[in-house]
């Protein structure tokens, strides 16, 4: 147990605001993720009237998005949610790897935490299990690293 200066983010959310951008693409898998990070939220602390909503196309829209809403600077973190399923064609790496390099792009641009709630997945059967079954709720996760961040970031100012 190290006896250095730690600083880290509780699960605890104080005067948070979420926004939760969504992908309509996937919907069936997506709307899971959703209702897991919000979930999450309210039982980490959030009020309703804390979360907005925001639903777009697909994956690929998700950047634009998020960039839009981190730069109204009325929300504390944004949390993107998508599903990307590889088909038989090379669209698959076109769209996730946008969202990715997107997201990322829009979190270092504005200093705003951008939660990674997209899944990536070869099979439908790999993200139904990642959207609240076997392999547990990407949503949820999303939603608890937004809330770490948050609070982390709190005590770095
Ligand atoms: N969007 C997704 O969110 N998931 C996918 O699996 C997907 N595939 O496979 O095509 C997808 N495509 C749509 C894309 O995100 C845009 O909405 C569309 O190209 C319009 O710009």
């Amino acid at each position: 147990m190290t006896k250095a200066k730690t600083i880290e983010g509780d699960l605890v959310c104080r005067n948070s605001k979420f926004v939760l951008v969504v992908g309509r693409f996937n919907s069936f898998i997506t709307q899971s993720l959703l209702d897991g990070a919000v979930d999450t939220l309210r039982r980490h602390g959030s009020a309703e009237a804390e979360l907005e909503v925001v639903w777009v196309p697909g994956a690929f829209e998700l950047p634009l998005a998020a960039k839009r809403l981190a730069e109204s600077k009325q929300y504390d973190a944004v949390i993107a949610l998508g599903c990307v399923i590889r088909g038989g064609t090379p669209h698959f790496e076109y769209v996730a790897g946008e969202c990715v390099k997107g997201l990322s792009q829009v979190m270092m641009q504005t200093g705003l935490p951008v939660a990674f709630g997209v899944l990536t997945v070869d099979t439908i059967d790999q993200a139904v299990e990642r959207a609240g079954t076997k392999a547990g709720n990407k949503g949820v996760d999303a939603a608890l690293s937004a809330i770490e961040m948050v609070n982390v970031l709190r005590q770095l100012n």
